[in-house]
This record gives structure tokens, sequence and C-alpha cells, in this order.
């Protein structure tokens, strides 16, 4: 299928296509502000029903510099929610994963178009794999840092960015405030698609790893870079290769998702409620 996607120009601007995408949304919502945005990953979807009304819905590729869903289970739609607080929530069921190649400026697309829509709250969400042995499928964490493993940056040229804070403190002890038994661990980002071997899940433990996954730490990245304050949370789906015996299905993923959606879903709209 042909994807035209502008960002795949290396001589365009991605603040300026992220800016035109705000427009747009803006355009198709009649909303000129969003407060704050959700990027809702494997087993979270349905936390979008719960965190207020949805008063839009928008295919993605409605939407300039947005990709096609890549998967199943990965829904292309943008959704502007309403807050009971009045606010409005951006909510994004469209990422793009880095294993799919298109480049860290697709990946983190998503992240600068919730900015240029004035959210200054970005939540990202994620299906995971767990190192600690006690987090069992279904067990969401609170992201508190991270370690990017895919050797790539979504800044360009000599752009230093402090991550000291990354992960909002402010937030997490938010998040604890709805649940104080939430537990919290450095999320290791790896390339992908596939999953890691038992020997890179002991290297990941090895270097200060707690949860395993394909996304979120470049986007967080992104967040940071366009001032917005991060909250990031993991579904725990499956155990690492290795600290679980069996071997992983993508299937045996989705399930745990399913089964666990419903409590972090009611979960996730309690934090938005809160913020
Ligand atoms: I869901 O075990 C899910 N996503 N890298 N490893 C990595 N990504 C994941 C895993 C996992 N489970």
């Amino acid at each position: 299928m042909h994807d035209a996607n502008p960002l795949d120009d290396p001589t365009a601007d991605p603040f300026a296509i992220a800016a035109e995408a705000a427009a747009r949304i803006a355009e198709l919502t009649g909303v000129e502000r969003h407060d704050v945005a959700l990027t809702l990953g494997s087993g979270w979807g349905a936390a979008a029903e719960l965190i207020g009304e949805t008063t839009h819905t928008i295919a993605a590729s409605e939407v300039p510099g947005f990709s096609k869903p890549a998967l199943e289970g990965h829904v292309g739609t943008l959704r502007s929610v309403l807050l009971p607080s009045g606010k409005r929530a951006l909510v994004i069921g469209a990422r793009t994963h880095y294993y799919e190649g298109h480049g860290v400026r697709r990946v983190v697309h998503s992240v600068r178009s919730a900015a240029a829509t004035g959210a200054t709250t970005m939540i990202l969400t994620n299906g995971a794999g767990g190192i600690k042995p006690h987090w069992k499928p279904g067990t969401p964490v609170l992201i508190s840092d991270h370690i990017n493993l895919t050797g790539d940056s979504p800044l360009e040229g000599a752009t230093f960015i402090d991550l000291t804070d990354l992960y909002s403190a402010r937030l997490r002890d938010l998040a604890r405030t709805i649940d104080p038994s939430l537990d919290e661990g450095v999320y290791c980002q790896f390339r992908g698609p596939h999953y890691e071997t038992p020997a890179e899940v002991q290297m990941a433990k090895v270097i200060g790893g707690h949860i395993v996954g394909m996304s979120t730490a470049l986007e967080a990245i992104a967040a940071r870079q366009a001032g917005m304050e991060v909250l990031g949370m993991s579904l725990i789906t499956n155990l690492a290769a290795g600290i679980q015996l069996t071997p992983l299905s993508h299937e045996e993923v989705l399930e745990a998702g399913r089964n666990a959606e419903p409590v972090i879903s009611r979960l996730l709209a309690q934090i938005v409620a809160a913020l």
C-alpha cells in the first residue's frame, strides 16, 4: 500500500509537521486546545472509555505525519475526550514503533503533535516484560526511569536535554495516592521486534533495568524536549525471557492484556481525574 508520509522527507521540519497535525486535530474536533495526552499501549485501550466522554474520533490517517497501525490490537485512531474536570484529553491509539523501521521522527510524531495541541502532560503506557519475578502478568507498574538501548534519539544535532527527572516524581506520587501498592521500575527500550534472549534480559537486569519493552523511551525524550511532564506506566503482560521458563507468545501477551484491561483502565482513569 502506498503510504506517503511527509516525515519521510529528510529536509522536512518535524516540528512544522507536528504543528500541521495539531491544526488538523483542532479543525476535525473543533477543540482548540488539549491539556493532557495519553498513548494507550497494549492492555490499556479500555481507559479511553473511562476517562471521560469521547466527543470526536479521528482516523490517524486523516492527520499529517501519522502512520497506519502496523499491528492488530493497535488502534489507529485519535480521540478528543472531555474529562469530568472540563479539561481535554487527546487519546492516541496510534503508536508507531521503532521496530517498524520508519525512523525515530515517525515514532515521536504523536508526542510532538500532542505537545503542539497544547498538552503539557504526556501519559505513556505500554505492555512489557517484567524482570522482577514477583510481578505477575497483569501487574501495572510505574516507570521511574529508562535505559534507551535503541542507540537512537529523537533529538537531532547538538540538542542537549536534561533527563534527570524525565518520569515526573510528582506524577508518580500522584499515581500512588490512587493505588499505594503501585511498584515502579526502570524501563529498558529494546529495538525489537523479537523478544530478548535470556542473556539479554540478564544484561538488562545487571545494568539496572526492571522492565523490558519496545517503546516509550524515545517518546518520553521527545515529550521532555517539548516541555511536557511525563508519566510512564507499564502493564507487565509476561515475565521477561529466561525469568519466565516457558516461551513468550504474542497471543499470551494479548490475553494477559485483555484480562488486566478493566482494572488498569480504571486505575488510569482515576489518575487522569486527579491530574
Ligand atoms: I507485551 O518481554 C511485551 N513487550 N522487549 N520484551 C520486550 N517487549 C515486550 C515484552 C518483552 N513483552
